[in-house]
């Protein structure tokens, strides 16, 4: 299915202000936004949590969902890239959070959260589907893994210019580890992300991200249910990083989930909203939208839809 996301710009300066529409009239969260250069073509990728599949009550999908746009604007809905039953440890009613993929060593890795307590990994020589468990055992486990968190959940990998990846996840305290050159096994301790200067009354929540622009690391996350995302920015992926301020406000739902992509000179933030009729913290729906830097490094924040 051939969807057109159309991005009305009204005003850049101070802030970007938009009326964004949804990539898909399919319910979708938690995007993990790419740009694959595989082959011939490149595009883009969006992975999501499906919430189209859910109870309608809870996050209780089994399966992921794929986006992809040759141009960010017309998105086509690719389906179910995995579900948790590739994964043989985990229970197959087990929820399927918010994914993530990562291209290295010419195949595609799938970070997955199962059931809110392990991350498993999976692979395929291809970015839409055909992925099979990359291990017998979860990458990490609440479980196993000392110093894993409350919920090891929503990953995201950053792999940096030396090749070093790195794995954030967690809830409430941000975790990272190194991952080996293999993507597959994790490489040393894990470790809590250290965000200095946070504000008063605000915290780190979940969903973290890291990217680099120019020559900086940003440190991006929600600060809770509800939230906004934040950003910190540090010389070291591993930190620690030094709070910014605010790249999306409060939305009418209980999270706040975002990647960013960066793509021929031009920055992309995806996040999931309530847009779509029927919306709702648990029918949440991904919308995009320009990220812009001011002189200072620092992110202009996205100023929202007010309807
Ligand atoms: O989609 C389920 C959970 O909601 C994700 O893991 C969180 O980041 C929040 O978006």
């Amino acid at each position: 299915m051939r969807y057109s996301a159309i991005l009305i710009l009204v005003c850049a300066i101070p802030a970007v202000a938009i009326a964004a529409q949804p990539i898909s009239p399919r319910f979708s969260a938690d995007p993990s936004a790419h740009f694959f250069s595989d082959k011939d073509r490149g595009q883009y990728y969006v992975y999501a949590t499906d919430d189209a599949s859910n109870s309608g009550k809870y996050w209780d999908s089994t399966t992921w969902r794929l986006y992809t746009s040759p141009d960010s604007l017309s998105w086509t809905d690719a389906g179910i890239p995995l579900s948790v039953t590739v994964f043989k440890w985990a229970r197959p009613d087990a929820k399927a959070w918010a994914p993530e993929v990562a291209h290295r060593n010419g195949k595609y890795y799938f970070y997955a959260p199962v059931g809110g307590d392990k991350i498993g990994v999976a692979v395929s020589d291809r970015p839409d589907g055909g992925y099979s468990d990359a291990r017998t055992t979860p990458l990490v486990d609440k479980a196993r893994d000392s110093n894993a968190g409350d919920e090891p959940i929503d990953p995201a990998v950053f792999v940096d210019n030396a090749g070093q990846a790195y794995m954030y996840f967690g809830t409430r305290v941000p975790k990272v580890v190194k991952l080996g050159s293999d993507m597959t096994s994790t490489d040393g301790a894990i470790k809590n992300v250290v965000i200095q200067n946070m504000p008063e009354g605000s915290q780190y929540g979940e969903a973290p991200f890291l990217h680099e622009h120019a020559g900086v690391y940003y440190f991006s996350f929600s600060t809770g249910w509800p939230g906004q995302i934040a950003y910190a920015t540090g010389g070291s992926p591993l930190g620690p990083f030094t709070y910014r301020g605010v790249i999306i406000d409060y939305l009418k739902i209980s999270t706040n989930h975002h990647s960013i992509v960066e793509h021929d000179g031009k920055s992309l933030v995806f996040y999931h909203d309530s847009l779509l009729p029927g919306g709702s913290s648990y029918r949440r729906s991904i919308t995009t939208a320009p990220l812009e830097y001011a002189s200072d490094g620092s992110i202009r924040k996205i100023a929202l839809d007010p309807s």
